[in-house]
């Protein structure tokens, strides 16, 4: 029977690797289906989704609401180009630039292309109302950023896996340790071309990272102070993944430019936005930006329910509540525990330091047995295993998902 189980996997695993890039390493399983929290593979064995695709589905795997509305418009018009209006755009940049505060919402597809046009916009408003000299503009990142994959974002990664043999490199920007207030304030006022901070309210990829309490509200206070930019990279840690609407939403911190992506369509197509006031938005103007298919109609009916599930279906609360028990259990665990070190993270966006060097295949086997127990985590770098289950999850299927953690945890133990 085992011989049958993986020979039906290894067919769809083969002709991945057989006809498609090698651009992955993804954990031995091939999913068919998905339904909320879960997730089945094709031997129909059932599993707890604790990626949540990078949280892209915070409203869980095709939310019927979303795939209603998906559906329903996708029979009607699914695509315009800008070149004309539709009847579903302007209705979604209403609702989302009210329900997020902002005058306006530039819409694109992936969150690296809202990167890049947060980028254009830092870089215009910095040349044209600050008055820095063309080509002059630099913004500031933080070592250890994560945001996209396109050669001028991976320009100002400090991951070399992502940047190198890419160049030549994209210039003006700045790297300084995160959470750092100090640096950032000492290159504020030693750099007068600076237009804007672009920086993750939580350092995802790096694993997980939460700067300490007042960090943001900081860095927004000193970049007002300086006139630059403070620009929020929400396109993993918003629309309720950590316990708030936004990251920010923790701090007095409103980001001057907001970025937006994989829950806004929840994880069904892509979807990303840029929202900021006029002063600043209104910098682009006819032709200088846009997208194929950015502000499609569909797009714009998936992501305003989108946006409506997770305030209806109170996903927001749900995720600060369970996030602190989630934390609370692991802690308990980690008192016994010699594998796991720390358990960190806000709402349903945590991760857990593992007690080995972040060369070792530890945290990797620990994936594969607990994709075995019936739960699917994948780590980020070397010893951090990220967990993030979509926001519907409810008490007991977290508590049930812990037990599982655990169990396999204990195969583990020194
Ligand atoms: C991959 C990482 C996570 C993001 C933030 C922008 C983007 C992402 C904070 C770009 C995308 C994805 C990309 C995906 C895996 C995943 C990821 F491991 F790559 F780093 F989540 F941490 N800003 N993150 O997290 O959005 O263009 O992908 O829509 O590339 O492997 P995108």
């Amino acid at each position: 029977m085992q011989k049958i189980i993986d020979s039906i996997q290894n067919h769809y695993i083969n002709l991945e690797y057989n006809f498609g890039a090698h651009d992955y390493n993804p954990l031995p399983v091939v999913l068919k289906k998905g339904e909320g929290v879960f997730l089945w593979d094709v031997n129909d064995k059932k599993y707890y989704d604790f990626l949540s695709s990078y949280s892209a589905v915070n409203q869980g795997h095709c939310h019927p609401k979303i795939i209603d509305e998906l559906i329903s418009q996708s029979k009607k018009l699914t695509l315009t180009s800008r070149a004309f209006h539709n009847d579903k755009l302007g209705d979604y940049m209403k609702f989302a630039t009210n329900l997020f505060g902002y005058d306006r919402l530039l819409p694109m597809n992936t969150g690296a292309e809202a990167v890049e046009t947060a980028i254009k916009i830092s870089r215009k408003w910095g040349h044209t109302i600050k008055g820095i000299d063309e080509n002059n503009a630099q913004i500031i990142v933080c070592h250890n950023n994560f945001h996209g994959r396109t050669t001028t974002i991976i320009s100002f990664s400090s991951h070399s896996g992502s940047k190198d043999f890419f160049g030549p490199h994209t210039p003006g920007f700045i790297h300084i340790p995160y959470n750092d207030i100090n640096s950032l304030n000492n290159t504020l006022i030693s750099n007068k071309n600076i237009v804007g901070f672009l920086v993750e309210p939580i350092q995802g990829e790096a694993g997980v990272n939460v700067p300490e309490d007042g960090y943001l509200s900081k860095a927004k206070k000193i970049c007002s102070e300086n006139n630059v930019l403070f620009i929020a990279d929400e396109i993993q840690t918003g629309l309720g993944r950590t316990g708030k609407l936004l990251a920010t939403d923790y701090e007095d911190a409103r980001p001057d430019i907001l970025i937006l992506g994989k829950a806004l369509s929840g994880g069904t197509i892509p979807v990303s936005a840029v929202l900021s006031d006029s002063p600043i938005m209104d910098v682009i103007q006819p032709g200088q930006h846009g997208s194929t298919f950015g502000g499609n109609p569909l797009a714009s009916a998936v992501a305003k329910q989108a946006l409506k599930v997770l305030t209806d279906d109170n996903l927001i609360e749900n995720s600060r509540k369970l996030g602190e028990y989630f934390r609370n259990e692991i802690n308990n665990y980690i008192k016994s525990s010699n594998i796991v070190k720390l358990v960190r993270g806000k709402g349903l966006l945590n991760a857990i330091v593992i007690n080995d060097n972040s060369e070792s295949q530890t945290a990797w086997n620990i994936c594969l047995r607990l994709r075995d127990n019936g739960l699917l985590a994948k780590p980020t770098h070397g010893n951090i295993i990220r967990f993030s289950p979509p926001l519907v999850i409810t008490y007991n299927q977290i508590k049930d998902c812990l037990s599982i953690i655990k169990k396999t945890l204990k195969e583990f133990e020194l």
